[in-house]
């Protein structure tokens, strides 16, 4: 699905601001065909839950209502109109006036309606949008809605972060003529020093189709024709990460001559490939440095803010993180596009957190039940799980930051019906972008030896917690376990490792002369035991700490206002282990 844009045949009207907002209590939601009658008002883009001081509304289960007034600009006569929401959480429902134009399912991943026939150029309309937050064990992430004793409902789920919910990125307007460019698949290769951009392109019933490839200075430096082929560019400048080089691919649909529409399109050309136990970009052995992350912030939640968006990668830039993993659904368009332009590379997961009935919100404490079963993860949850997927790839297939597909995280993958339910989506994913490693995150149940899965990925990811989990505060033991583990994924599946996870609670402040699980100390020797661990192992290619910044989760007793294994605050400050890793992230690596 391709991004919004204005071109000089289209034109875009952002939506966010505040809109009119209201809780339903009525279950099921009624479908709202009239003004809402409410006093309340949300941000978007925002979580509504944190913006009012409101416990009722902050854990409320099921629909919420946003509604505003929108003027459709005159001059957009004979043009098709859509309305297009970067994300509802997790379910979205859209209402022109009295007209359902769309419905979605799936948190993270945008939809739209062509509302051309409900509207008219120069009018205005009544847009509402319902949102519901209710997640179960067909939808991804999955969850349980329980009815209380005294017929409340709460919402519980196996995931470590909040469930922060509603129009948490941006809504638009847009239009686009009738015949356009619908969609456009970007490969790249290298062929000595010319590098080749490989176009697919698909239009809603354009005669043909131009294609020129523009480099950073606005000079033209290859063309084509036709819906597909290949571009060359003689001396290529490569996006690399750490120095990204971007060119600009602008399609045109051409009816009867003329040019109907017009699409540019960034375009990164760079390589990937995984060799033995080495993750190649450009041909040249690749180590990542950095973070799972969250979005999350103050108020905003899950709400996309361009401000914190600035300030994360300038801190991540700081440390010497040259990477992330979109930990732990799809982040906000924008955040890729940052990504591509900034030369850092992103491992993106789809929202299939929790797929593990042992894990009780991320930690232990979970049910004894079985994760795969008819009452449980079934084969509808996998229908979603495989949607999920599609719109992921079809979303973000055309980002040079996007180096790897992780389709879940921490499922149950040393249970029976893990390898059923997952080689069907590990086929899906490959035969969506054959060109892109995929990858899962394993975790510490799963051990080399149990794991039913890891053999269908090119790479596994792995998020291990000796020292914190097991063996607290005793970093000798944890060390020698951690290595001898380590040691085993190295020599069963002689494929690249990564830690994407490894981490320490740590309160800000806290401090201690000993291995006192908490302080800051602890979080930094933590870390830096892991490092003199994944320096003893070749199969190593990758460490991302848990995580970036400190973030909300659900109530539990393991969590004092939620997680706090960031490297910096949930208001971005340093921990002392922020210190440790620069020093090491930023040194030159050895040559492997
Ligand atoms: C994990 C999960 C992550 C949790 C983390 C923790 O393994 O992947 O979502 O937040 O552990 O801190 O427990």
């Amino acid at each position: 699905m391709l991004k919004p844009q204005t071109s000089p045949t289209r034109e875009l009207v952002g939506l966010d601001g505040l809109w009119k907002f209201a809780v339903d209590t009525s279950v099921p939601a009624s479908p709202w065909t009239a003004t809402l009658p409410t006093q309340l008002e949300a941000a978007v883009p925002a979580s509504y839950n944190d913006l009012f001081a409101d416990a009722a509304i902050r854990d409320h289960v099921g629909w919420v209502w946003y509604q505003r007034s929108v003027r459709v600009p005159r001059g957009w006569a004979g043009e098709r109109v859509f309305v297009r929401l970067d994300a509802a959480t997790h379910e979205g429902v859209v209402y022109v006036d009295d007209t359902k134009v769309a419905e979605h399912v799936g948190g993270y991943t945008p939809f739209e309606a062509d509302i051309t026939d409900v509207v008219t150029a120069g009018g205005e309309f009544r847009l509402t949008i319902g949102v519901s937050n209710e997640l179960t064990n067909i939808t991804i992430p999955p969850g349980k809605v329980t009815v209380t004793d005294d017929g409340g409902r709460t919402q519980d789920y196996l995931h470590d972060f909040f469930n922060y919910a509603g129009l948490a990125r941006s809504v638009w307007l847009y239009s686009a003529p009738a015949v356009r460019v619908s969609d456009i698949t970007i490969t790249t290769d290298l062929d000595g020093s010319t590098g080749i951009v490989g176009f697919d392109i698909e239009t809603t019933g354009a005669d043909s189709v131009n294609v020129t490839l523009r480099d950073a200075a606005g000079e033209v430096v290859a063309t084509g024709d036709g819906i597909a082929g290949a571009l060359r560019v003689q001396d290529v400048r490569l996006w690399q990460p750490g120095a990204a080089y971007l060119y600009t691919l602008t399609a045109q649909a051409i009816v009867a001559g003329d040019v109907v529409d017009e699409y540019s399109l960034p375009v990164g050309v760079r390589t990937i490939e995984v060799r033995g136990t080495e993750f190649l970009i450009n041909g040249t052995p690749f180590y990542f440095t950095g973070f799972g992350r969250h979005e999350d912030s103050a108020i905003r939640g899950k709400g996309h803010d361009n401000a914190y968006l600035v300030h994360d990668f300038q801190l991540m830039d700081w440390i010497g993180a040259n990477s992330f993993r979109t930990s732990h659904y799809p982040y906000a368009e924008e955040v890729m596009e940052f990504a591509d332009r900034h030369g850092i590379v992103v491992i993106d997961e789809v929202g299939a957190v929790g797929l593990n009935l042992a894990m009780g919100g991320g930690i232990f404490g979970g049910q004894a039940a079985p994760t795969f079963s008819p009452e449980t993860i079934n084969d509808r949850t996998r229908e979603t799980h495989a949607q999920a997927i599609r719109e992921l790839i079809a979303r973000d297939k055309n980002h040079p930051s996007v180096v790897m597909w992780s389709i879940t995280n921490e499922p149950a993958s040393n249970e029976d019906g893990a390898r059923e339910y997952f080689e069907p989506l590990v086929s899906l994913t490959r035969e969506l972008d054959p060109t892109r490693p995929v990858t899962f995150v394993n975790v510490m149940f799963s051990t080399f030896e149990n794991d039913l899965i890891a053999d269908l990925f090119d790479v596994i990811c792995l998020n291990r917690y000796y020292g914190w989990y097991v063996d607290s505060g005793d970093l000798k033991t944890a060390e020698r376990k951690l290595e001898a583990e380590l040691l085993g994924w190295q020599e069963k599946f002689a494929r690249p490792l990564i830690m994407t996870e490894y981490g320490a609670d740590t309160v800000p402040g806290y401090h201690s002369i000993y291995d006192s699980p908490f302080t800051e100390e602890y979080q930094t020797s933590f870390l830096e035991m892991y490092h003199r661990v994944h320096d003893r192992i070749p199969a190593i290619v990758g460490e991302q700490v848990w995580n970036f910044a400190d973030f909300q989760t659900k109530n539990g007793f393991a969590r004092v206002d939620g997680n706090k294994k960031g490297v910096f605050t949930r208001d971005r400050k340093p921990k002392a282990a922020a210190h440790a890793l620069r020093t090491r992230w930023t040194a030159p690596r050895d040559a492997d």
